[in-house]
């Protein structure tokens, strides 16, 4: 049984994933923010498969290194890591944003996932296997108006996934990216501050993916024999055709 460790495990896609991962028996390491939601998963999931949890926020680099150091076994050897946690934090020209909300990308998108990374690469080189994929997004293929930083922090995490192939290739580790446009999730009412009004008509007029739709693709990610990597996938929904082009019924 491999086990998957998954960042951002309790909402959104990352929630979706864990799910869809124990059902195919995968053992489960959900890390999160949120303890409650984290040990009501955990119940519910460890009907079907071994599960831990590890409360961190992925912004905390010490908290990051010592709650990973303190897995035991089976969880303590992890074949499959998921960066998933990140998020935007406004949607503002870059005259008027804030740097509050910069730096909150910029902490959980980029350095938060390599604090992440940066504990569990070195197992994975050890034993010289392991798959890392990385959640990055279509804002890290294109820049759109008012994107900027979440853009640039999503395009950082592109670069990373591809030098983490890169180097990481000497020891059979394979690294990946999905990269998600518009997924019906919390991600907007986080982008706008709770506005669930605002974050509600981003989704309005079209069928937008959902989070179990990338779930399923990280399935089949993470399903590949060993001699294949899905070195990055975009996905969209149907009606999306980038991230300016959208496609709604009026
Ligand atoms: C999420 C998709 O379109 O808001 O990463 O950039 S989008």
């Amino acid at each position: 049984m491999k086990t998957v460790l998954i960042t951002g495990a309790t909402s959104g896609i990352g929630l979706a994933t864990a799910i869809t991962l124990a059902e195919n028996g995968f053992a489960i390491v959900l890390c999160g923010r949120n303890t409650i939601k984290l040990a009501e998963l955990k119940e519910e999931l460890s009907a079907v498969v071994p599960v831990e949890t590890l409360a961190f926020d992925v912004r905390d680099k010490d908290m990051v290194a010592s709650q990973i150091a303190s897995l035991k076994a089976p969880f303590n050897e992890i074949d499959i890591l998921i960066n998933n946690a990140g998020n935007a934090h406004g949607l503002d020209p870059i005259d008027k944003g804030s740097i509050d909300d910069w730096d909150a990308m910029m902490d959980i998108n980029v350095k938060g996932l390599l604090y992440v990374s940066n504990v569990i690469i070195p197992q994975m080189r050890d034993r010289k296997r392991g798959q890392i994929i990385n959640i990055g997004s279509t804002a890290g293929k294109e820049v759109y108006p008012n994107g900027n930083v979440y853009c640039g922090s999503k395009h950082a995490v592109d670069a990373i996934t591809t030098g983490m192939r890169l180097d990481l290739n000497p020891y059979n580790i394979r690294v990946g990216a999905v990269n998600p446009g518009l997924v019906e999730t919390n991600f907007s009412e986080v982008r706008f501050k709770g506005d669930s009004e605002r974050a509600d008509k981003v989704y309005q007029g079209y069928l937008a993916l959902q989070a179990q739709d990338i779930a399923d693709v990280i399935l089949f990610a993470v399903t590949r024999p060993a001699h294949v990597n899905i070195a990055d996938l975009t996905v969209m929904c149907t009606a999306q055709a980038s991230s300016t082009v959208l496609k709604k019924e009026l």
